[in-house]
Formats: structure tokens, C-alpha cells, sequence
């Protein structure tokens, strides 16, 4: 059984202004095919093999750099194809669970968007900034991962699970920003897929329940 590169669930041009055809040909033809590839050359022949990304992640201090990098590479773009969307709206559903979630824990919606854009900037070089669900108190947070780290990894410094994922690469916004990551993580809160982050983290709060139950 082999990791498979997802389709996108759009069409390329779909996202267009706020990222580029060009763009989304590029990061999931290219680099995402790449880290699927590269994931299944490392685990081949290894006890790995046949295992899920989110097991292989979870664990992931005890493998090989090239699991790593190129696990996180290929979990980390399948959650972002995810949660983008043409036509979602830039707002969460008024009532829904993710729209409570922030109200209570940043008051406001635009606090949130403040501290989200803190950690995508702040985040030096290569890298992600996510949305997480904390996996003792099922609350939600904000933190950033280097190069194709995840919240999910034993390594990673605020360890959770990811509802919400911006990638910082270069690679994402180049061609159409050059330098101007603020402006590319705008763009980023118009095409957000609020419905699947609610899914999402109705999911993590479910799988928290049970874990904690399960103690
Ligand atoms: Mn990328």
C-alpha cells in the first residue's frame, strides 16, 4: 500500500486571484508529488510500510530525516488542499462550532486573524503556521512548525492537532508575492474552506473525547 498524491478538489485556476494557476500547477504537480514519492522510497521495505502518515508522525523522533521531511511534506499539503476553497466565504459560519471556538478563546475574529498572521510572519525561512486542537483540553490554538514539521510530530515544540495549516514556503506564494508574505496570508483568509476546518475540528474534539475516556 502506497501513499497517493490527492487530487486537488478544485480546479487549478479556481483560487485565482489570490493564488495563481501557475502557482498550484507547480506546488501540487511538483512539490507535493514529490514528497508522496520521496515518502514512499523511505518506508519502502521497512517496518513503516502499511503504516498511516498520522502513526508514522506521531512517532516521528525515531525515524530517518527523509520520513520526516517528506511525511510532513505529504501530510502537511493534503490538509492544506483541504482547507481551501473558492467559495467559502472569509468568515466562519456564524454559530458554528469553529466560530465559537475563536470567539472564546481570542474574543474576536480579527484578534484571531492578528495572531494567525503573527505566526505565519513571524515564522523564519521555510515553514507552516496552524490552527490547532490541544489534545488534553480539546481548546483550540495558534503555533508555527520549521520546514514540513507538524503539531502532530513528537518534536514539534506545541504538539496538537491541526485544523488549519498555511504553508510559508516560498514555494507557495513566490511567483505572485515575491517577498510580501502579509499580503499572501490576506489573500490566504479569503479562500479559507470554513466548513472543513468545522469538520475538522469536530473531528480532533471527538478523537480527544475519546482518548481522554479511554485513560
Ligand atoms: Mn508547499
Amino acid at each position: 500500500m502506497k501513499f497517493i498524491l490527492p487530487d486537488l478538489p478544485f480546479d487549478f485556476d479556481a483560487l485565482e486571484p489570490y493564488i495563481d494557476m501557475k502557482t498550484m500547477h507547480i506546488h501540487h504537480d511538483k512539490h507535493h508529488q514529490g514528497y508522496t514519492d520521496k515518502l514512499n522510497k523511505a518506508v519502502e521495505d521497512t517496518d513503516l510500510e502499511g503504516k498511516s502518515i498520522e502513526q508514522i508522525l506521531k512517532k516521528i523522533s525515531k525515524y530517518s530525516a527523509d520520513v520526516r521531511n517528506n511525511g510532513g511534506g505529504f501530510y502537511n499539503h493534503s490538509l492544506f488542499w483541504q482547507i481551501l476553497s473558492p467559495d467559502n466565504g472569509s468568515h466562519p459560519e456564524g454559530g458554528s462550532a469553529i466560530e465559537q471556538h475563536i470567539t472564546r478563546k481570542f474574543g474576536h475574529f480579527d484578534n484571531f486573524k492578528s495572531e494567525f498572521k503573527k505566526a505565519a510572519t513571524g515564522q523564519f525561512g521555510s515553514g507552516w503556521a496552524w490552527l490547532c486542537v490541544d489534545v488534553k483540553m480539546g481548546d483550540i490554538f495558534i503555533t508555527s512548525t520549521p520546514n514540513q514539521d507538524n503539531p502532530l510530530m513528537d518534536v514539534a515544540d506545541f504538539q496538537g492537532i491541526p485544523i488549519l495549516g498555511l504553508d510559508v514556503w516560498e514555494h507557495a506564494y513566490y511567483l505572485k508575492y515575491q517577498n510580501r508574505r502579509p499580503d499572501y496570508v490576506d489573500a490566504f483568509f479569503e479562500i479559507i474552506n470554513w466548513e472543513a476546518v468545522n469538520h475538522r475540528l469536530e473531528a480532533a474534539r471527538t478523537e480527544v473525547a475519546m482518548e481522554q475516556a479511554a485513560i
